[in-house]
């Protein structure tokens, strides 16, 4: 074959490659929505930082609600929380509100002020028992039946996890683009409480596959997911449910602080349970995220920078979730509020530069 000259096959193997190199598989992945969301997580990761995150934390709080942009967070600190949860509980029976009374109108606007502003929404999924109608509290046992193809229960729960696929689907911004979030369906398994927390193991993760098989199904794509267990003594039983890496984005725990008189205690078990996550995350290059957490009323007027703060630590950790300041329960505070005994702390954590709020998120 003839050769062209040096020039010409320099310029035209450059045009191939720039051609080719703006199309490939791995260039569209990444600028999809949830790419982008792993990314911002990575540098977040990545710098040794962990972002501040709350429950329904813009639509109501300690002695307020539907106030939708308020938050009680940001009236202490002048800040938002850099990432929202928000719950799916009733999506699955077509309500237009959710567990907590939160209309999924209401959801949808603050999903995207949040987004707008830079910030980070994360959901969870408090349904209900599809055997008994009860709450996602009744225990009464499903799960093998609703893993079961052709059963009454499998065919009850595709369509609920549709319904949640499709309110995840229109979450939109302005311009009608799809707003990437965490999904965190069927955590605390290892506890008690739940429905799902009586499956067996290869129940368990027949189920969070069939989820995903659903979402898929639907072409629902602006979701990472993660995995949440409760409390457990061993890296066996953190990963004894287990879906596979091929089905969880983040690695997750969800750890409640029961102990207010033993500050070291909560930290050794957050380092501990999140040392579990973050030994698997470093061969896959998994996220770690402590999904939820708290201490009801916050009895300790140190624990957000003294306890809180410190237990993540250098865990590598990208963003933790405290839960609720419910209008409709006075006592449950997991927040802060102006006025509470530990409002001081929680400005301490707040001028942590470890600690990220949502104005921080715009650097990632
Ligand atoms: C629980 C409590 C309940 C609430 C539920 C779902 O932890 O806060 O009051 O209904 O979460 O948000």
């Amino acid at each position: 074959m003839k050769r062209l000259p040096i020039i010409i096959s320099i310029a035209i193997f450059t045009a191939i490659m720039a051609c080719s190199s703006s199309k490939t598989a791995a260039d569209t992945e990444e600028s999809s929505p949830k790419e982008a969301l792993r990314a911002r997580l990575q540098s977040v990761a990545d710098s040794g930082k962990t972002i501040f995150g709350m429950h329904d934390a813009t639509v109501y709080g300690h002695t307020w609600k539907w106030e939708e942009g308020r938050s009680d967070v940001k009236d202490v600190c002048g800040d938002y929380p850099g990432v929202c949860n928000w719950d799916l509980g009733w999506v699955e029976r077509g309500r237009q509100v959710e567990l907590d009374s939160v209309p999924f109108d209401m959801i949808r606007r603050q999903v995207a002020a949040n987004h707008k502003r830079g910030g980070i929404n994360t959901f969870s999924w408090h349904l209900h028992n599809p055997k008994t109608m009860g709450s996602a509290w009744d225990t009464v046992s499903c799960v093998k039946e609703i893993v079961t193809p052709g059963t009454p229960l499998n065919d009850t729960m595709r369509v609920w996890i549709g319904r949640a696929a499709d309110m995840i689907a229109s979450m939109k911004d302005e311009k009608g683009n799809a707003i990437p979030v965490v999904f965190r369906p069927w955590h605390e398994h290892t506890g008690k409480w739940f429905w799902w927390g009586h499956a067996e193991p290869e129940d368990f993760k027949a189920l969070f596959r069939m989820t995903r098989e659903v979402f898929d199904e639907k072409g629902v794509d602006n979701v990472l997911w993660a995995y949440s267990p409760d409390r457990v003594d061993s890296s066996e039983k953190f990963f004894e449910c287990y879906p596979g890496d091929e089905y969880i984005d983040i690695l997750g725990t969800d750890l409640y602080d029961f102990t207010p008189d033993d500050p070291e205690g909560y930290k050794a078990l957050v380092r501990r349970q999140l040392g579990y996550a973050a030994e698997h995350a470093k061969k896959t290059g998994q996220l770690v995220a402590l999904t939820e957490c708290g201490a009801n009323d916050v009895p300790n007027p140190d624990w957000w920078d003294q306890v809180l703060a410190e237990a993540v630590k250098g865990t590598g950790v990208c963003y933790l979730t405290v839960w609720r300041n419910a209008w409709d329960i006075p006592e449950q505070v997991y927040g802060v509020y102006p006025g509470h005994p530990a409002e001081k702390s929680f400005l301490r954590m707040k001028s942590d530069p470890s600690i990220l709020f949502c104005s921080d998120l715009n650097n990632y």
